[in-house]
């Protein structure tokens, strides 16, 4: 099952790519593509679609875009797509990172929501949808 995180422009930053990915990949979750993208508006406006019209959907295109990301895409193996995403959600911690747990990602390294330091697709749906925005399929590797 795949699904598409995105290392965001606070995290990226700060230096912390490999220590994110990281997590990941000592959980057993293969990384199947990887790019750093410098976000423009036509991209960041399909990424938040759902978000639009919300308070903080200006703030959350105009940080997307603020500096480079870092876009990868995730095999996790398990084979209920749900649970998948659940344990991806689970390493990365709750939106809020002042409410998320220690020792997961946006517990450990994020301090505002509004500078989230990571996203990740939030259902097999919306990896379907996201994964494209950023990935062709020849540029993934299943192995
Ligand atoms: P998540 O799926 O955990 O990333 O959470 P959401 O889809 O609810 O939020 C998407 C992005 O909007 C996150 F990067 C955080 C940001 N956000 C705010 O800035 N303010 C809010 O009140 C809620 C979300």
């Amino acid at each position: 099952m795949r699904t598409l995180i995105i290392v965001k422009p606070w995290a990226v930053s700060r230096g912390l790519v490999g220590e994110i990915l990281g997590r990941f990949e000592r959980r057993g979750i293969r990384i199947e593509g990887l790019k750093v993208v410098r976000v423009d508006r036509e991209t960041a406006e399909r990424l938040y679609s759902v978000h639009k019209g919300k308070n903080f959907y200006d703030s959350l295109i105009n940080h997307i875009m603020s500096s480079p990301i870092v876009a990868c895409v995730l095999n996790i193996p398990i084979e209920d797509p749900e649970n998948a995403i659940a344990l991806v959600r689970k390493i990365i911690g709750v939106t809020d990172p002042t409410k998320a747990e220690m020792g997961t990602i946006r517990g450990d390294y994020g301090l505002r929501i509004d500078r989230n330091v990571i996203h990740a697709s939030d259902s097999p749906r919306s990896a379907e949808y996201e994964i494209p925005i950023f990935f062709k399929e020849d540029e993934l590797v299943e192995y």
